[in-house]
């Protein structure tokens, strides 16, 4: 047999192999279990001695010569199919970026910005929590039993299947959350006082006219720690409102009112006039030219909320309040559809949108339109 001969033929084929596939398939032909090498390899077995050491050498070099050249041709074709990647994946980074940025911050999600880091100035870090929420965190827990009136005032959706009471009489029904109160909660329960939190986020409840959205926006905050009053929620909303709306002169206005998870609770009322026909916040609402708009929820935080958070309220107070962002954002930037702001108009986001590279800050303005 010529051993030279087979050799050169392998080899050829081996430098002619286009690709990885092709050449595992020849590697297969000459070395595997049934490859010809390999079938050589074998014969040995069946040769006299005097054959075996004049044949067997020539048929080692022959599989060692195949074996080094693929490996080799398989570095070649590994080496090519690297290249050709870097060469597709190339970029060059010294393109100019385009000229009109695509997209913008929605003006919403701009003021939820502003007022986290406002709030971080204060010492508040942001929580979250679910949106699909269980009667407990999102009403029980909240002052409203079963059977609380406030519960069929906030058009709850709920989800259809619904589960037997538990020893508490709680369902356990599961719901979209009304506000974002129930983050609170979580929040007490996990982390435990003092706290000091505010928790943006969407909420829902079934309502829908031209100042009502199925879904909305609300910043709740929370603060807990001792010998809090009413006092600290006052200046605590006075400073942050400052800062939000960029004028010193805000007023605000503090009526008694209800709601369950507050004892007392207090509606916070600010002073506007009408400049060019959009209302503008700053001033007292009884100066000439002037009147009080509600703005805002608040109050101390009831104590069986506290309880239901874990807390012990002869040792923790709090206070807590609840904004709605959609129409703070109206009020700050100047729309006066509260529909719009959800139908995606790409021409309403390009007017009223804001430049992402414009990230709100106390040092250079918290808004700043684009
Ligand atoms: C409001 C008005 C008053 C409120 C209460 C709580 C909690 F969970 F801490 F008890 N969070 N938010 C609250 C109080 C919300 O919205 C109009």
């Amino acid at each position: 047999m010529d051993y030279e001969a087979t050799g050169q033929a392998a080899l050829a084929e081996i430098a002619g192999a286009q690709d990885l596939d092709a050449l595992e398939g020849l590697r297969v032909a000459l070395l595997g279990k049934r490859g010809s090498i390999s079938g050589l390899l074998k014969m040995l077995g069946t040769m006299t001695p005097e054959q075996r050491q004049s044949e067997g050498p020539l048929i080692h070099s022959l599989r060692e010569t195949v074996t080094v050249a693929l490996a080799a041709r398989k570095t070649e074709l590994d080496e090519a199919a690297l290249a050709a990647r870097l060469a597709g994946e190339w970029l060059d980074l010294s393109l100019p970026a385009p000229e009109t940025p695509r997209g913008t911050i929605h003006p919403v999600s701009q003021v939820m910005d502003e007022l986290a880091e406002i709030f971080a100035d204060l010492g508040f870090a942001v929580a979250s929590g679910p949106e699909i929420e269980d009667d407990w965190h999102n009403f029980s827990a909240l002052n409203m039993p079963e059977s609380h009136p406030a519960r069929a005032m906030h058009d709850t959706f709920y989800f259809p299947d619904r589960d037997a009471p538990d020893s508490h009489g709680n369902t356990r029904e599961m719901l979209l959350r009304t506000h974002t109160s129930p983050v609170q909660i979580r929040t007490m329960l996990a982390e435990g006082a003092p706290l000091r939190v505010i928790a943006p986020g969407r909420v829902y409840r079934s309502d829908s006219d031209a100042t009502h959205t199925p879904m909305f926006h609300q910043v709740e905050g929370l603060v807990i720690d001792r010998g809090i009053h009413l006092g600290h929620l006052k200046w605590t909303l006075e400073t942050v409102l400052k800062a939000f709306f960029e004028r010193d002169d805000i007023v605000l206005r503090l009526r008694p009112s209800y709601f369950p998870f507050t004892e007392p609770s207090v509606e916070v009322d600010t002073g506007y006039s009408w400049v060019d026909g959009r209302r503008v916040v700053g001033g007292s609402g009884d100066a000439p030219g002037h009147a009080w708009m509600e703005l805002l929820g608040s109050g101390m935080v009831n104590a069986h909320v506290l309880r239901a958070g874990g807390l012990d309220p002869d040792e923790w107070q709090g206070f807590a309040f609840g904004v709605g962002v959609d129409r703070l954002a109206m009020l700050k930037y100047g729309m006066n559809d509260l529909r719009a702001f959800f139908d995606g108009d790409a021409r309403w986001l390009a007017h009223y949108g804001f430049s992402a590279l414009d990230v709100p800050t106390l040092s250079g303005g918290v808004g700043t339109p684009v």
